[in-house]
C-alpha cells in the first residue's frame, strides 16, 4: 500500500527518530505519561518494525512529574555513535531538569540512568557529532511559563551534560509557527537542519537549512516547507517532525508523523499521531521527500494475550502511576490503576474476558473515555466527555467469565452536507449466554484529538473496581478500513 497513506507503525506512535547500525535500523517514540516509556523498535527494511522494548524503564530514568496526560516524555532523538546507543528526551513533568541524555551497548536495553543537562532548558533535544567527535545538542529554548526561545544550539560534555559554551541560537526555521523538532546531519560535507513546523497540527511541515558547519550559517531551502499536506485534501494530514536515515546503499529514507482524520469536518482523528515512512531523493543538494517510494504492508496489529507469561507483553503501558499489576498461572490480577494498549486500526473489535469484577475501557485521555464495567453480576455501560460523566445502560451477567466487547464501527452518518459523521462508532457489548447484547453505541468523535486536545491517541484500558480484577485474556482484532472512502485520487 501507498506510503503516504499506510502507517510503518500504526497507532500512538509520534516523533519519530530513526538511526541505522551495519544492516539494522532502530526506530524509537515519544509516550507522554505512559510508563515505560520510549517504545524502542527494530526493523531490516524500514517497513517492518518489531517491539524491543521500552528506553524508560525505571523512575529512575522517568520522574513521575503529576501524570498528566500528554505530559511526562516528550519528543527524543535516538542516535548511535562510538559503538554506543544515544537517546536524548525531555520529561516535561521534570522540565526544569533539563535536557535527559541516556545510552546503552543493547538498544533493547538496559538504558544507563539520564545524564541531565540543566543548562539546557526546552524541548525536542537532538545529538550529533562532527568528525573530530565534539557533540553538539541542539533544542527547542521553551520555558512553559515565559515562551518560546527558538532553536538553540551548544557543545556538550556527554559525560557531565555541561554545555562547553553559552547556547547560542541556530537557524529559526522558514517563518512557520512553532519552530522545532530539529535534527542536525552532516551529509557530503555540508550540515543540515532539518525542523517540524507549522504546530503538530493541519499546518504541519518539515522544513530544512544547510551551512558549513553544525552551527551554521544555515541557508534555508527555497523549496521549503519540504514536506506538507496542508491545505490539501491527502487521507493523511498532520505531516512533520521527521528524522533522516541513511541506507547501507547510499540512498535516504526518512520517518514521519502523521494523524488519520476522518468523518465531517474539521476531521477527527482518534489514534494520535502515527509513524509513516517516505524515501528521500537529494536534488542539487537538497533533500526532497518521494512520499511513495515504498510499498508498506499492512502492519500485524491483532493480539489476543492471555497473560501466560510472567513477563507483560511491551504493548501493555501505564498511564501516570506504577503498574499495580500481577500476572498469575490464571491470567492477570489489577489492583489499581490502568493498563493500557494502543488501539492500532480505524476498524477494529476487542473483548476482554473477565473472571469477576473490573472494567474495559476505551480511552483517549482521563477526561475522555467510554467502557463497561463489571461489578458481580452486573455490567454498566458507561462515557466520561469531559464534565459529563454517565451511566448509559446497565446489564445482569451469571457467574463465572463474561466478556466485555468494544468496537469501532463505521459511522452510520454521511459527512456534511448529508449528515454530520464522526470517525467512527463505538459500540459497547457484553457477551452473556445468550449471545451479546450492545448496551451503547457512541459517536467517536468526542474521543478524538480535535475534541480533547494533547498528543496521545486511543487506548483499550483494563482496570478493577473497588475490588481486584482478574483478566483471563484480551483480543484485538483489526477490521479492514475505510468506511470513508478516501478521495478518488488517493483510492
Ligand atoms: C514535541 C514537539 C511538539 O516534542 O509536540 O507540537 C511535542 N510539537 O515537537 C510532543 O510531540
Amino acid at each position: 500500500m501507498k506510503g503516504s497513506t499506510t502507517p510503518i507503525v500504526p497507532g500512538f506512535y509520534p516523533d519519530p527518530t530513526v538511526c541505522r547500525v551495519g544492516d539494522d535500523y532502530y526506530l524509537a517514540h515519544s509516550s507522554f505519561e505512559y510508563f515505560p516509556g520510549v517504545p524502542i523498535w527494530h526493523s531490516r527494511d524500514l517497513l517492518r518494525w518489531t517491539q524491543l522494548g521500552h528506553v524508560l524503564t525505571r523512575r529512575s530514568q522517568f520522574a513521575r512529574g503529576d501524570g498528566r496526560s500528554s505530559g511526562g516524555i516528550y519528543a527524543g532523538t535516538l542516535r548511535h555513535h562510538g559503538g554506543r546507543f544515544w537517546y536524548v528526551t525531555t520529561n516535561v513533568g521534570d522540565h526544569d531538569g533539563g535536557q535527559l541524555i541516556l545510552q546503552a551497548d543493547d538498544p533493547a536495553g538496559p538504558w544507563s540512568d539520564p545524564v541531565r543537562v540543566p543548562q539546557a532548558i526546552g524541548i525536542d533535544p537532538d545529538l550529533a557529532w562532527d568528525d573530530a567527535g565534539q557533540c553538539y545538542l541542539t533544542w527547542k529554548a521553551l520555558s512553559f511559563t515565559e515562551g518560546e526561545g527558538g532553536i538553540m544550539q551548544a557543545r556538550l560534555d556527554l559525560a557531565t551534560g555541561r554545555l562547553l559554551e553559552p547556547a547560542y541560537p541556530v537557524w529559526q526555521g522558514s517563518g512557520l509557527s512553532a519552530a522545532e523538532g530539529p535534527h542536525l546531519y552532516e551529509v557530503d560535507g555540508l550540515w543540515y537542519l532539518l525542523l517540524a513546523e507549522g504546530g503538530t497540527e493541519r499546518g504541519h511541515a518539515v522544513t530544512v537549512a544547510r551551512g558549513p558547519h553544525p552551527s551554521g550559517p544555515f541557508e534555508g531551502c527555497p523549496a521549503n516547507p519540504i514536506l506538507s499536506h496542508r491545505s490539501t485534501i491527502h487521507p493523511t494530514q498532520n505531516t512533520g517532525h521527521a528524522d533522516l536515515v541513511r541506507a547501507p546503499d547510499g540512498g535516504w529514507a526518512a520517518v514521519y508523523l502523521g494523524a488519520r482524520p476522518r468523518g465531517s469536518t474539521p476531521g477527527f482523528h482518534v489514534l494520535g499521531r502515527e509513524t509513516f515512512l517516505a524515501g528521500v531523493n537529494w536534488v542539487g543538494g537538497w533533500p526532497v521527500f518521494d512520499e511513495d517510494r515504498y510499498d508498506v504492508p499492512s502492519a500485524n496489529t491483532a493480539f489476543t494475550d492471555r497473560f501466560d507469561r510472567p513477563a507483560l507483553d511491551p504493548r501493555w503501558v501505564v498511564p501516570g502511576g506504577e503498574p499495580a499489576v500481577t500476572v498469575t498461572a490464571d491470567g492477570l490480577r489489577i489492583a489499581e490503576g490502568l493498563l493500557c494498549a494502543r488501539v492500532r486500526d480505524l476498524r477494529w473489535s476487542a473483548e476482554a474476558t473477565l473472571e469477576g469484577s473490573g472494567r474495559f475501557l476505551l480511552r483517549l485521555d482521563h477526561r475522555h473515555h467510554y467502557g463497561l464495567a463489571r461489578y458481580g453480576d452486573r455490567v454498566e455501560a458507561s462515557a466520561r466527555v469531559g464534565d459529563l460523566d454517565v451511566v448509559l445502560a446497565t446489564a445482569f451477567v451469571p457467574d463465572g467469565p463474561a466478556v466485555l466487547r468494544i468496537e469501532a464501527a463505521p459511522p452510520a452518518s454521511p459527512t456534511v452536507p448529508l449528515g454530520d459523521a464522526g470517525p467512527d462508532e463505538i459500540v459497547l457489548s457484553v457477551g452473556r449466554p445468550d449471545g451479546v447484547r450492545d448496551l451503547a453505541r457512541l459517536d467517536g468523535r468526542y474521543l478524538s484529538t480535535e475534541v480533547a486536545s494533547g498528543f496521545t491517541g486511543r487506548m483499550l484500558a483494563l482496570g478493577s473496581t473497588t475490588v481486584p480484577a482478574h483478566v483471563r485474556s484480551v483480543t484485538y482484532r483489526p477490521q479492514a478500513e475505510p468506511a470513508t472512502p478516501p478521495p478518488k485520487e488517493f483510492a
